[in-house]
């Protein structure tokens, strides 16, 4: 069976040349479910792990806008349809410059299992474009929404493919797609997740993601018999994830000491509390993409240009800043500190070998599809929301939110343990992730 999955890895890699973060995510899942396949010989049958790594659909379009000085901009705009097994395509839209098919594939196959895991009827997909927001005036970044979405309107809709936020796309990008959305097809419907509370948006969704990721990691400190409060937690990134994860971290009694940006991460000994919270909107508002001022304002504070905060003692460390933000040194780094705990906040942040350096050296690793789905799962809460043309109450939210993470930990330690794995998360959600998409894929024919 480890043959076949390499097999399976060898048409990947012979595919989608020069796309090395797709290939990262299908090693990492391909290899977690080698029992199930090994259980299941109609899957491989069936062709189904060949139809689960390419893509139902990949678009690709021109996305030309006129700058604040006249001058034409093009850049490139993508949404990959990845699984529609469970539910229509879910997954947000990543504006960032270093966007290209071997990023959105990445989030777009993860995002097949993180939905399944939320339990919620919503398949996979993801899209984004190579625009970077950083240093944009408003009207710039309105005028490439409404561009972006005169093309990719056709292709989306509450049935078919609902978008969502993620790195660069936050609630004012998501409002300029809604308002060209809206005025291209004459429809107001729950096509995009993530919106403002005046028209459609659902209470909580902001913190969702950050607030599910601390309950993931209370969770998993609860099965290993230790708690959050009074643990120090380094916590990566200043965006929308570590904020809600900050926050939920303060509420329950744990210390956040490091927060960081593309420019050094800032060690604040004293904790990231109260207007410092707050502070880190003001950082994010400003466009700037750095966090260094923080250290300025509060003197308490340290900041260490062009460092990850991997070199800081921890009890937990929070990745919650982008893919790939911890390597095999900073593993290391982590463990010769004595960390007992990871918690993935953003999508894939460790690598592979960080990730079996970790788990070899009993660090207890939380895998970011299980960890932060709590972002999606409310996406699908304001899907409802919007079909049903109500509103929830932030209480009926975070009560679902709390009860969604609670049980993607239960489903995921259950599953490595049905497969004698022991307490392997990463393993676990993957499998927990796979076997509901993969009964839905055989019940529905070589489609
Ligand atoms: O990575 C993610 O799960 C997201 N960016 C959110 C996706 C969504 O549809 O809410």
């Amino acid at each position: 069976m480890a043959n076949l999955v390499e097999q399976y890895i060898e048409i990947a890699k012979k595919r989608n040349p020069g796309e090395p973060e797709f290939i990262q995510t299908v090693e990492e899942v391909l290899t977690s479910i080698e029992p199930v396949l090994e259980a299941h010989p109609e899957y491989v049958e069936a062709g189904l792990i060949e139809r689960l790594i390419e893509p139902e659909r990949g678009i690709s379009f021109r996305v030309p806008w006129v700058d604040d000085e006249g001058k034409v901009q093009v850049n490139r705009g993508y949404r990959y349809e990845f699984n529609s097994a469970i539910g229509p395509y879910k997954g947000g839209l990543r504006f960032a410059a270093n966007v290209y098919p071997g990023i959105i594939k990445f989030l777009g196959f993860e995002q097949i299992f993180k939905n399944s895991l939320t339990g919620l009827p919503i398949g996979g997909g993801k899209g984004g474009a190579d625009f970077d927001p950083t240093g944009k005036s408003d009207a710039e970044v309105m005028r490439f929404c409404q561009s972006f979405m005169t093309e990719l309107y056709r292709h989306i809709g509450p049935h078919t493919d609902v978008p969502a936020g993620d790195m660069g796309v936050g609630a004012r990008e998501i409002g300029y797609l809604f308002g060209q959305y809206k005025r291209l097809t004459n429809r107001y419907e729950g096509v995009l997740t993530g919106k403002g509370l005046a028209y459609g948006g659902l209470a909580g969704r902001t913190e969702a993601t950050g607030y599910g990721i601390v309950f993931f990691a209370r969770e998993m400190l609860k099965h290993c018999g230790e708690e959050l409060a009074g643990k120090t937690v380094a916590v990566s990134g200043f965006g929308n994830v570590s904020w809600g994860t900050v926050q939920k971290l303060n509420e329950l009694g744990a210390k956040v000491i490091t927060i960081s940006g593309p420019d050094g991460y800032i060690y604040d000994p004293d904790g990231v509390t109260g207007e410092k919270v707050d502070y880190m909107l003001e950082l994010r508002a400003s466009g700037k993409n750095i966090c260094s001022p923080y250290a300025e304002k509060f003197p308490g504070a340290t900041f260490y240009a062009g460092k990850k905060p991997w070199e800081v003692k921890a009890d937990l460390y929070i990745p919650c800043a982008t893919q790939n933000e911890i390597h095999i040194e900073d593993a290391k780094t982590m463990v010769a500190n004595g960390c007992k705990f990871l918690c993935e906040g953003a999508n894939m942040p460790t690598t592979n070998e960080a990730i079996e350096y970790l788990q070899k050296n009993g660090v207890i690793v939380g895998p970011s599809k299980a960890a932060n789905a709590g972002g999606v799962a409310c996406s699908c809460i304001e899907m409802g929301q919007n079909a049903g043309h109500t509103v929830f109450s932030p209480a009926q939210v975070y009560e679902q939110l709390e009860t969604i993470m609670v049980n993607i930990h239960k489903n995921a330690a259950a599953a490595c343990e049905k497969y004698g794995l022991g307490y392997d998360l990463i393993k676990g959600a993957n499998i927990a992730g796979f076997e509901k998409v993969a009964e839905a894929m055989m019940a529905q024919g070589i489609v």
